[in-house]
């Protein structure tokens, strides 16, 4: 082989040194070059370009790459030679390279490798991935990490997973075994967790007396009924720990007032709480009783200061002292820790805001209503107290508004609004109207903000709902005690910035809503911090009516309206009304006689019975009309009607008295020149003066004339002077004339020669008429009084005096009369004697002209 090679080659070189030779002369073209016919060299292609030339050049898988002049050879990709040279030019054959011996692994670790021809491949082992994910690679570095087959579940229920290097392991969870028996497994479809029920056996897992119940993986012992487990629990699962035992407690081993108990299986008694073994400790033997302990006989251990103690059976409760609160604002408490009894006096709110004043407020009101039977003084001073606190804290609280905010709130117990401006700016309005929904306060700002320039000025208006009904209704500087007082509005408090307000330029005005309303006086009233009392000072009422009370006072304080309930009751309204009509119609009787007897006694006849006829006719009508016109209020004119002629009727008795007076005056000063007056000036003064009267006053105010109650003058406006001023003038003026009588008379008496019988009759006529004076006088002088004072007296005594008028009248002038009896007894016998009628002939025949015929002085 080795010779044939050599004798090859040999004839190569020499075919090439021939050539060679051959061509020296011609060819000087050098190695790799050949001459081309027009003689320049050119570069031989040693390669050839096909496969079968580069193997006869190069060698087996080479590839031949010819370059100027010569040529290289190399390895074909995947391939190398022996001598493991790149570039080479001699016949070197190539062989197929194996990556996967090449060291370091070309895979990386746990990773397999997988020669192909020519190149390589790489897989992961089992158990591992690459961390991109793929699955085929070439890269080293691509790198296979392990797997968390545990994040799939691989175990199934009640396992757990364990990761292993490149596996995984399950085992069964506590109480539970697998069922093929395996500890260890990893094919869940094979083995499964199964539980283990311990309470197969209930004996072997629990004990006596005791029942098992399995639970997922467990199980658990409650003992039966009437037994109960030695370590003092519900249940159990150690029994060789705990057994069942019979409970003691159901067979009533302890006493009274006592509590069974156990403790790692032994029964004990101990005594309930609020009581006591006889020696004083908790535990007591087997049925011994606990006796009740007095926690009370150191009061003030067990419920502080200021409180009484109470004890009872196994109890006790604390009750705070009159004037002290208990601050959980109950009326006991117990914990002495948690409550404590504060003095109401200094009970004040915790901070200046709504909710702490309110609850301030509640704790008050639900201690003063406690208070309110004790003594007076004391429980006034505390709601003294508690108005000014509630002044205090509100205005404080509405010192933080804004400028012309507004805020109200409102509890069970009070209602609050207030408003405040800031940095001295007064609104333009210069006024604010604070309403709380019963009540409502208008009042400049001026008044709120003092006369100093202010950074914040504030007004609130408190209304309290239910403080009325607890507060007392007495009247400073009221001494009349027949006057009920009765509270009939909320108590309202107005609180502003300024401090001086004892003396206000502009009232404040407040309007309250009355809660009730009776036939009565309404004042307002503010409270007096000083006597703890209501007082009227400062304050008057502008306008009242059945629902509302406006009141103006110069001072700022807690304000209310009282009502002052001396009106005639009911049951009083009826007895005068009673009295009313009875003496009117006695009076109406007596006067009916009366005049009956002036017109038809001749014997009487005189100046004297005239003017008594003309003053029983008026007051006849006078009375009568009232009686039955008085009330006839449902007709506006008729009641005005009705007044008129009351008012001209009453003025003319008043003048017919006048002219008593007169006539009296005229008799005994000039008794002797039997002067009288004329009757037709007597009857124009009689009847014109009080025409003149009601005239005017038509005239002037005809409104004053009937009201809703009454049909008579109105006595608010004070038209009732039309009729009181001549009424007092015409007393004036006969009383003035009754002293001149009176004195005169007495001269009479005193002279030589005094004609007796006449004289007799001037005194009798004299103090007829100064009685008849004082009595219808009076009257009025009582209806006067009655209507300033309005008292129940009074009006008793108006009513009889003003209805037996005319009983009075008929009394002094008939009965009193020793001529008029004599008649009277006349015509009685005459009356029983009827066949003697004609002998009183002049009785019988009754004449129209009586009242003509009194021209004659007939003294
Ligand atoms: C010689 O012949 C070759 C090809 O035959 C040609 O490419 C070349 O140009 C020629 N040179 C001259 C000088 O004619
Ligand atoms: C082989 O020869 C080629 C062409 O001359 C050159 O490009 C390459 O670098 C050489 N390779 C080695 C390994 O010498
Ligand atoms: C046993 O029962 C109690 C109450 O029912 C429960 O709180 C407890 O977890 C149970 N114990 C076991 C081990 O199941
Ligand atoms: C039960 O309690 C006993 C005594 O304390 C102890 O020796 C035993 O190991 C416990 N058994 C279990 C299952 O805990
Ligand atoms: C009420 O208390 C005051 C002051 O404590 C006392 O002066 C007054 O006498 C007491 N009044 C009555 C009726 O107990
Ligand atoms: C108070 O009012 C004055 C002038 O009216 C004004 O200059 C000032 O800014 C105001 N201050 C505040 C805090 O509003
Ligand atoms: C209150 O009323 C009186 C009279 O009606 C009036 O003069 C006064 O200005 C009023 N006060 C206020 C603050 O409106
Ligand atoms: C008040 O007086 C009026 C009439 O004057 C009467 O109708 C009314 O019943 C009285 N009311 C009370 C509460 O007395
Ligand atoms: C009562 O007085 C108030 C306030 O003056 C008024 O608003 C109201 O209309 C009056 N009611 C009656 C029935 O007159
Ligand atoms: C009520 C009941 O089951 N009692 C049983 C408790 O256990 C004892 C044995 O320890 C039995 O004798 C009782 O009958």
């Amino acid at each position: 082989m080795v010779t044939q090679h050599c004798f090859l080659r040999l004839v190569a070189i020499c075919f090439h040194s021939a050539i060679i030779l051959s061509t020296t002369e011609a060819n000087q073209c050098g190695t790799g070059f050949y001459r081309v016919p027009n003689m320049t060299c050119v570069d031989d292609n040693e390669c050839d370009g096909s496969q079968d030339s580069s193997n006869a050049r190069c060698g087996v898988n080479t590839e031949c790459y010819n370059t100027v002049g010569s040529f290289y050879c190399t390895c074909k990709k995947g391939y190398s030679n022996q001598a493991g040279k790149a570039n080479f030019t001699t016949m070197t054959n190539c062989h197929e390279l194996n990556e996967c011996y090449q060291k370091p692994p070309v895979c990386g670790q746990n990773a397999h490798c997988y020669n192909t021809l020519g190149s390589f491949y790489c897989l992961c082992v089992k158990g591992f991935i690459t961390s991109s994910g793929i699955t085929n690679f070439t890269d080293g570095n691509a790198g296979c990490i392990d797997i968390n087959e545990c994040e799939t579940n691989p175990c199934g229920l009640n396992a757990i997973c364990t990761n292993k290097f490149g596996s995984f392991e399950c085992t069964c969870d506590d109480g539970f075994v697998s069922t093929t028996g395996e500890h260890i497994f990893t094919n869940k479809t094979k083995t499964q967790c199964q539980e283990i029920n311990e309470c197969l056996r209930p004996l072997e897992a629990c004990g006596h007396n005791a029942s098992c119940k399995n639970t997922m993986g467990s199980f658990n012992c409650t003992c039966h009924r009437g037994f109960v487990a030695t370590n003092g629990r519900h249940t159990f699962t150690n029994k060789t720990e705990t057994q069942c035992q019979a409970d003691l407690c159901l067979s009533r081993i302890c006493g009274p007032n006592t509590v069974c108990r156990h403790k790692a299986g032994r029964f004990y008694c101990e005594c309930s709480e609020g009581f006591s073994s006889a020696s004083g400790g908790t535990r007591v033997t087997m049925r011994a009783p606990c006796v009740d302990v007095n926690e009370c006989l150191d009061a003030e251990k067990a419920c502080g200061p200021h409180s009484s103690c109470t004890n009872t059976e196994g109890y006790f409760f604390c009750t705070c002292e009159e004037g002290f609160v208990s601050t959980n604002g109950e009326p006991s408490y117990i914990d002495k820790m948690e409550t404590r009894c504060q003095d109401l006096a200094l009970l004040v709110p915790s901070a200046s805001s709504l909710e702490n004043i309110s609850q301030f407020a509640d704790l008050s009101f639900a201690s003063l209503s406690k208070f309110q039977q004790r003594n007076s003084t004391e429980y006034h001073k505390l709601i003294s107290n508690f108005l000014v606190v509630m002044e205090k804290y509100t205005i404080q609280a509405a010192r933080n508004l804004q400028h012309e905010q507004r805020k109200n709130d409102s509890t069970s117990n009070f209602e609050v609004v207030m408003q405040a401006i800031r940095n001295n700016t007064i609104p333009k309005d210069g006024r604010v109207k604070l309403a709380t929904a019963k009540n409502s306060m208008v009042i400049g700002w001026n008044t709120v903000a003092g006369k100093k320039s202010f950074d914040v000025a504030a007004a609130a208006l408190i209304s309290y709902k239910q403080l009325d009904s607890l507060m007392a209704t007495s009247l400073s500087g009221d001494g009349s005690k027949e006057t009920e007082l009765d509270l009939i509005s909320e108590v309202v408090t107005a609180a502003v910035t300024n401090t001086d307000t004892k003396n206000l330029d502009e009232p404040v005005n407040l309007t309250f809503e009355n809660k009730k309303y009776h036939n009565g006086t309404v004042k307002c009233v503010s409270w007096d911090n000083t006597t703890y009392t209501w007082s009227a000072y400062g304050c008057k009422v502008n306008s009242t009516n059945r629902t509302y009370t406006v009141c103006s006072c110069t001072h700022l304080s807690s304000f209310a309206v009282l009502m002052a309930l001396h009106e005639i009751k009911e049951s009083d309204s009826y007895n005068l009304h009673l009295i009313t009509t009875v003496g009117i119609i006695l009076s109406l009787i007596c006067l009916f006689v009366s005049i009956l007897t002036f017109i038809l006694c001749r014997s009487i006849r005189s100046i004297r019975t005239t003017i008594h006829t003309h003053l029983c006719v008026s007051l006849f009508l006078a009375e009568f009309l009232f009686l039955i016109g008085i009330s006839w209020t449902a007709n506006k004119t008729g009641c005005a009607l009705v007044a008129g002629f009351l008012h001209y009727l009453f003025l003319a008795c008043f003048a017919w008295m006048l002219l008593e007076g007169v006539q009296l005056y005229l008799m005994v000063v000039k008794v002797f020149n039997a002067k009288s007056l004329r009757s037709k000036y007597m009857l124009l003064f009689g009847y014109g003066f009080p025409l003149l009267v009601v005239g005017i006053s038509a005239v002037a105010y005809s409104r004053g004339y009937g009201t809703d109650k009454y049909c008579w003058l109105d006595l608010t406006s004070g038209f009732v002077w039309a009729f009181l001023t001549p009424v007092c003038i015409i007393i004036l003026v006969n009383a003035g004339f009754f002293i001149i009588t009176v004195w005169r008379l007495v001269d009479k008496f005193a002279s030589l020669n005094p004609d007796m019988n006449e004289l007799k009759k001037i005194r009798a006529f004299t103090f007829t008429a100064i009685a008849q004076l004082c009595l219808l006088g009076c009257t009025w002088v009582f209806g006067m009084l009655h209507f300033q004072e309005g008292t129940i007296a009074m009006a008793y005594i108006f009513t009889i005096v003003n209805s037996l008028q005319g009983a009075f009248i008929f009394i002094l002038h008939c009965l009193f009369n020793k001529q008029v009896r004599d008649e009277y007894i006349k015509f009685f016998i005459s009356v029983c004697h009827m066949q003697k009628a004609s002998k009183y002939s002049e009785f019988s025949t009754s004449s129209t002209q009586g009242l003509k015929s009194t021209r004659e002085t007939g003294m």
